[in-house]
């Protein structure tokens, strides 16, 4: 057994909402049986591999100010298998069950393509006896197609059919890796799949050869028997001004249009849907109601910085009303709760990598526990219910089941309905019923 890279740090464990230690936690009980089912199994909390354990804290303004010992080393091989063993005694401290991936953050990228291919199974392998031997698994795998330069135009979509050619074989590579290490998901996060200016952009031909790109991905899955669930990550912008996966409602009609979508659901990152100009929740909504919701990235941004900050969401309310909504669409499946959150650049302490993690997960699980109470409670869905009512019956049902028409329904305002009395959508009371659930005791 290697030597403790956090000696003064023990598992994290549940004391429960009386306890004053900052390395416990208040919500999340990764035993308790809820359902028939332990917490640890309903969160599928996961830990992302490139922020723990590839972030530095740099910024465009200045370079890393987080220090770790076990970053030294002779060559980086080595050092990357080191970082692992560190990664999965952190993993199993924070009783986090899963973990995410890219291929680039596990092993360092070679010389040539058959290099970078070598010393990524090498890791992996090292991977797989890590996962083992703690039985953390992998929640996803990915590429990286957007740090290396040879990405600055794109991967799927770049206007080089050699850089696509490239994209294609490192994304195989990194599904062999995903389906070797039982993942459970692939996501395709669009890292450079965008544009900044029309000037020089094609964008039918670039959408037309993403929609290539992802059917190639599925006939590969099909060839090796990978059984994962592919996801898409919707970003608006960033880097590029245009990314093509700008939200789920946009990805939904991408996947619709080139026949992709029984092959495809959505990771969900909360940063991304406020970057879009939605909520977390609408995104969640979105999704569920095409049967496409997948997974979370559990993070949030700064509104008022306006990019993707990738913070630990402690926003019990905001996150209480999105597990309303994933509970709803019968909870996430292969899915789970993957904190793509970082450090802030001040925050570099080892401690500080607990406390954020320990916040993240026991405001989700708190906010499991609230959206459960309030689903049970039925207030709000027989609110809701009783709102559309008009369309359970006559005319209203006629309008949802297709049997009416525009002839009709003018006959029968102009003979017997006439003017429709106004019916308030009482918003206010609407939300000072939630803060009953989230602060009232209700
Ligand atoms: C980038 C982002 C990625 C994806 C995986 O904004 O969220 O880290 O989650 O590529
Ligand atoms: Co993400």
């Amino acid at each position: 057994m290697a030597k403790s890279a956090f000696p003064t740090i023990p598992a994290i464990a549940y004391e429960g909402t009386g306890t004053t230690n900052p390395l416990a936690f208040r919500h999340y009980n990764p035993e308790e049986v809820i359902d028939g089912r332990t917490m640890a199994e309903h969160m599928r909390f996961s830990i992302a591999y490139w922020h723990a354990f590839r972030g530095t804290g740099a910024d465009p303004f200045g370079p890393g100010t987080i220090v770790r010992p076990w970053e030294k080393g002779k060559d980086a091989v080595s050092v990357a298998k080191k970082r692992m063993d560190v990664a999965f005694e952190f993993f199993q401290k924070i009783r986090a069950p899963f973990y995410c991936f890219h291929d680039r953050d596990i092993a360092p990228e070679g010389a040539t393509l058959a290099e970078s291919n070598k010393i990524l199974e090498a890791v992996a392998a090292h991977a797989k006896q890590l996962q083992k031997a703690t039985g953390i698994k992998l929640l996803w795998g990915t590429a990286n197609l957007f740090s290396n330069p040879r990405y600055m135009c794109g991967g799927a979509t770049n206007p080089d059919a050699h850089v696509v050619a490239y994209a294609a074989a490192q994304v195989k590579k990194a599904m062999d890796v995903t389906k070797e290490l039982g993942g459970e998901n692939y996501v395709f996060w669009g890292g450079r799949e965008g544009y900044e200016t029309l000037l020089n952009t094609d964008l039918k031909r670039e959408q037309d050869h993403l929609a290539r790109f992802l059917h190639m991905a599925v006939d590969y899955a099909k060839e090796i028997g990978f059984k994962g669930q592919f996801l898409i990550e919707p970003k608006p912008k960033e880097p590029t001004t245009h990314q093509y996966d700008f939200d789920c409602a946009t990805c939904i009609g991408f996947l619709r249009t080139y026949g992709l979508e029984k092959h495809f659901k959505f990771n969900i990152e909360t940063n991304h849907a406020t970057l879009a100009g939605h909520t977390f929740q609408h995104e969640i909504e979105v999704a569920a109601a095409a049967g496409m919701l997948g997974s979370i990235d559990a993070n949030t941004g700064d509104l008022l910085i306006g990019w993707d900050t990738d913070q630990f969401n402690t926003d019990v309310k905001e996150l209480t009303l999105a597990m309303t909504s994933i509970l709803k669409a019968g909870g996430l499946g292969t899915g789970g709760f993957n904190f793509d959150a970082k450090l802030r650049r001040t925050s570099t302490d080892i401690e500080d990598l607990f406390h954020a993690h320990i916040g993240g997960m026991d405001a989700y699980a708190l906010a499991f526990k609230l959206a459960r109470r309030i689903l049970a409670d039925g207030a709000f869905e027989k609110l809701v219910a009783d709102r559309y009512a008009s369309f359970d019956t006559g005319y209203g049902r006629e309008i949802e089941q297709g049997t009416t028409s525009f002839k009709k329904l003018e006959k029968l305002v102009l003979t017997k309905l006439g003017e429709p009395t106004p019916k308030s959508g009482r918003i206010e009371f609407f939300q000072n019923l939630l803060n009953d659930y989230l602060h009232n005791g209700r």
